[in-house]
Formats: C-alpha cells, sequence, structure tokens
C-alpha cells in the first residue's frame, strides 16, 4: 500500500480533486482507497459497512472511502491490513502540515508516493498575506512535491501566473500544475507522475 497525500487550506478543492484521481487511477487497474478527515459537503454514497470500527464506504469504480475514526495513522494501520489497497490517497485536514504526516506516516513503515498540495488562486491574496494564514500556507507549500494551482477556472491567466510566481518563490523544488477539477484542466498530468513514480517506486 502506497500512499498519496492531497493536502492544502480548507476549502482549497482537496475532495474534488481526490474523486477524480481516485477514478482516473482505479480505471488505470488500481485498487484505490481515499481517507479523508471529513467527508464534508461532496456526496459520497454507496455501501457503508463496519470493519474494524472503520466507516467504509464504496463509491463505485473499485474505491472505497474511509472516515477516520480515531486517529489517521491507526486507521491506515486498519487499511493495510484489511482492505489492502495498491494506493491510499489521503485528505488531511485543511490546517494540517503535510511534513507532520509524512514523519507519522514512516513511522509506521507505509511508503508516501508523493505529496501534492493545492494552492486555492481564487483566494491568493488572503491565502498569503493575512497574518493567521501566512505561516501556515508556506509551511504547507514547502512540503509539497507537487504544488497544483488550484481553481484556476475562476481567474484571468495574469491571476494565475501571479500564484504561480509566488508559489515558486516559496517552494522552488516543487513541479507545479495548473488544476481546474471543474474544467479537468491538469489532472492527466497528476495521474501520470501518480503512475510514474509508483511505477518506478
Ligand atoms: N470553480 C471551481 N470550484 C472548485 C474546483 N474544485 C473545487 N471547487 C469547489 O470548491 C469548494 C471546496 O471544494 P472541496 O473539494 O470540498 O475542497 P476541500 O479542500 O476538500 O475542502 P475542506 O475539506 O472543507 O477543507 C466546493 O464548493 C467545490 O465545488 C475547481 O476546480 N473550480
Ligand atoms: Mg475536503
Amino acid at each position: 500500500m502506497k500512499l498519496l497525500q492531497i493536502a492544502g487550506y480548507l476549502g482549497s478543492g482537496k475532495t474534488t480533486l481526490i474523486i477524480e484521481l481516485a477514478r482516473s487511477l482505479s480505471e488505470a487497474g488500481n485498487k484505490v482507497a481515499i481517507l479523508v478527515n471529513e467527508i464534508g459537503e461532496i456526496p459520497v454514497d454507496g455501501r457503508v459497512m463496519q470493519d474494524y470500527g472503520l466507516t467504509v464506504k464504496d463509491i463505485g469504480g473499485g474505491c472505497i472511502c474511509c472516515q477516520v475514526v480515531g486517529s489517521m495513522i491507526g486507521t491506515l494501520k486498519k487499511l493495510a491490513e484489511s482492505q489492502k489497497p495498491d494506493i491510499v490517497i489521503v485528505e488531511p485536514t485543511g490546517l494540517a502540515v503535510p511534513g507532520s504526516i509524512s514523519d507519522a506516516v514512516k513511522r509506521i513503515n507505509i511508503e508516501q508516493l508523493l505529496i501534492i498540495v493545492l494552492f486555492d488562486t481564487s483566494r491568493q491574496e488572503k491565502l498569503l498575506n493575512y497574518d493567521s494564514l501566512k505561516r501556515l500556507i508556506s509551511t504547507q507549500l514547502k512540503d509539497a512535491d507537487i504544488i497544483a494551482l488550484s481553481k484556476v477556472d475562476l481567474g484571468s491567466e495574469d491571476i494565475v501566473e501571479h500564484a504561480l510566481q509566488a508559489v515558486s518563490r516559496i517552494n522552488p523544488r516543487a513541479r507545479i500544475i495548473k488544476l481546474s477539477s471543474k474544467r479537468g484542466d491538469g489532472i492527466l498530468e497528476i495521474v501520470k507522475t501518480i503512475q510514474e513514480i509508483s511505477v518506478k517506486a
């Protein structure tokens, strides 16, 4: 079981992206599980099974979706033993720092494929400038292997370019992908990257 972390601030588009990725990855033959902290406003329907105390929902296409009941780490261990997915996509809360989740995952010997951090281009001024947010946002971005500039359908090219410059100054190492889960931009590029890395891993 390999782990893919999709992080980013509250409302940045994590769950929407995860559902698209899970669909593509399972169509490509992977058994995919999704682990979200809160199912939130995105409807996840299907059969609910109680399995070792997990709420596991079959969301079609071979995907399962678990709501974190206790600790995320405990839930990951149970998933690895019971469902044995090829890939587990984890959505931490929007306030989490991806590096701290990576550290915890390493301690239980689960291999992490990569960390994708979403940055909401439509709210960039607030995210980059509000005193209460900018430290968290830059810490999240610094931990990313891929930064997905999300919701590019909502803004002009200039706005997207401005976000690109800002995030690449914060993390020059990350690959930056322009994403619109609504329109479908960037999804294929992310899926390809995941597949390349999981073959190598
Ligand atoms: N225009 C636009 N809206 C989007 C896009 N992706 C997500 N949204 C919307 O943004 C809102 C938040 O999306 P979610 O996928 O729930 O975001 P999240 O990061 O999982 O949110 P939390 O789990 O609450 O932190 C929803 O209303 C989505 O429909 C996008 O590519 N374009
Ligand atoms: Mg969510």
